[in-house]
């Protein structure tokens, strides 16, 4: 970390955290709004100074650095894992770079956030964690970015469940619905090319889902058995995509799969029901999570974000039902660092919440949850399911089987 805070003279000298981005799409525009906003509404330890974005193209990623934040713009990742003035890599690009920028930089001493799912193969995130356990022993470390447990209900539900609220849970049932790819002339992109993306649907919001249940539970996911579809199996190029002009009908193969269905059993008994799919028509971004216990239940849906629902067994059968709380009081994860009882937080305050406990754990040289290793679980599940889906079969997921000291859950 250095010492001048970057925002020039008469600040408090306090320890800085230089930021340097790879990427700055959707998730780079997420990511910078977390990068500006946590020290603003938490006490943050080290202050986060964004030093540079980079991307391939020269001018779009100096608009991007312009527009989003950041004192300067690169052309190339390895500039962020050169530059002294740069203390962490944040990973905000497709997954097929996922690896070579987080070994490169974990290596070279610069702690790592790296963008869900953690790799495009099990291999990949094998060679990620271990290059995180090693770092680790130097205190350099690394966190992936699975944002939704850090929403206020999810936070408060893996508390309840931890505190046995709903006692021995026996359902999980997750679902991720998007609508977006839908329409069979919605272009391609890269989140539907394998070679670019790893899989479809499966690891892009199926990731988000496995890891959730994970973390809320406690247990990991031991064995599955699943289906994956590919609905539109080719889609017109974007004009900027083709070497041809638009209008030409280019088409190209979808490669990964539109939608994943499967089954899972936990490692402490509980029974998962999983879906993942881009096709749900009218579905924008609905992660719907229920867990049934032995003593109640608990339910989720993103799209009423700001809300948990709980079914406790003790409740007299004349009150008895679901009641809805609105996850908005200060005695709740992090609601109290922004507005008062019921004005409800979005989709980016979870990136912020991010951002809050990685930095407050580099400070502390803790590491940060959810680590890689816990991102190489994720991995070898959705690697079970798509074997099952091949060979018709239940896949082991090898949980457990992580080698070295990257802490879990
Ligand atoms: C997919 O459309 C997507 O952007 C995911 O990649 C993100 O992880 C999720 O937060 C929103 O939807």
């Amino acid at each position: 970390m250095t010492q001048d805070d970057g925002r020039g003279p008469g600040r408090t000298q306090r320890g800085t955290l230089g930021i340097g981005m790879a990427g700055y799409a959707f998730m780079g525009a997420a990511h910078s709004q977390a990068w500006h906003t946590a020290p603003r509404f938490f006490d943050l330890p080290l202050q986060p100074v964004l030093r540079a974005l980079s991307g391939r193209d020269s001018s779009r990623a100096a608009e991007a650095a312009a527009r989003l934040g950041w004192q300067s713009s690169e052309t190339d990742w390895h500039r962020l894992v050169e530059r002294d003035d740069i203390d962490l890599v944040d990973i905000c690009t497709p997954g097929d770079t996922h690896a070579e920028i987080a070994v490169a930089a974990l290596e070279a001493g610069k702690h790592v956030l790296c963008e869900k799912p953690l790799a495009n193969t099990v291999e990949e995130a094998e060679a990620m964690t271990a290059a995180a356990d090693r770092a680790a022993d130097r205190g350099v470390l690394a966190m992936v970015g699975f944002t939704y447990r850090r929403v206020p209900a999810i936070a408060l539900a893996r508390r309840l469940v931890a505190d046995g609220r709903i006692g021995d849970i026996r359902h999980v049932r997750a679902q991720y619905l998007q609508d977006w790819l839908a329409d069979a002339q919605a272009p391609m992109t890269w989140r539907l090319q394998k070679d670019r993306a790893g899989s479809g649907a499966l690891g892009d919001i199926g990731a988000h889902i496995v890891d959730l249940t994970q973390h809320l539970t406690g247990e990991q996911l031991t064995r599955v058995t699943g289906l994956l579809e590919t609905f539109v199996k080719a889609r017109p190029m974007a004009g900027h995509e083709t070497d041809r002009p638009a209008g030409h009908n280019a088409t190209a193969a979808v490669t990964v799969d539109d939608t994943a269905a499967f089954l899972g059993r936990f490692s402490g008994g509980a029974v998962g029901v999983f879906e993942a799919t881009r096709f749900a028509t009218g579905r924008k971004n609905s992660i719907r999570i229920e867990l049934n216990g032995s003593r109640g239940s608990l339910a989720f849906d993103f799209e009423d974000m700001n809300v948990l629902e709980l079914y406790d067994s003790d409740e007299p059968s004349e009150t008895a039902g679901f009641r809805r709380i609105i996850v908005t009081d200060p005695s709740h994860p992090y609601t109290g660092h922004w507005w008062p009882p019921g004005h409800g937080l979005g989709y980016e305050h979870g990136f912020t919440h991010q951002v809050v406990d990685l930095v407050t754990a580099i400070a502390r040289g803790e590491q940060p949850l959810p680590s890689f290793a816990d991102g190489l679980q994720v991995q070898r599940v959705l690697a079970a399911v798509e074997r099952s889906a091949e060979l018709g079969t239940w896949e082991a997921t090898d949980a457990g089987t992580t080698s070295g000291r990257q802490r879990t859950h």
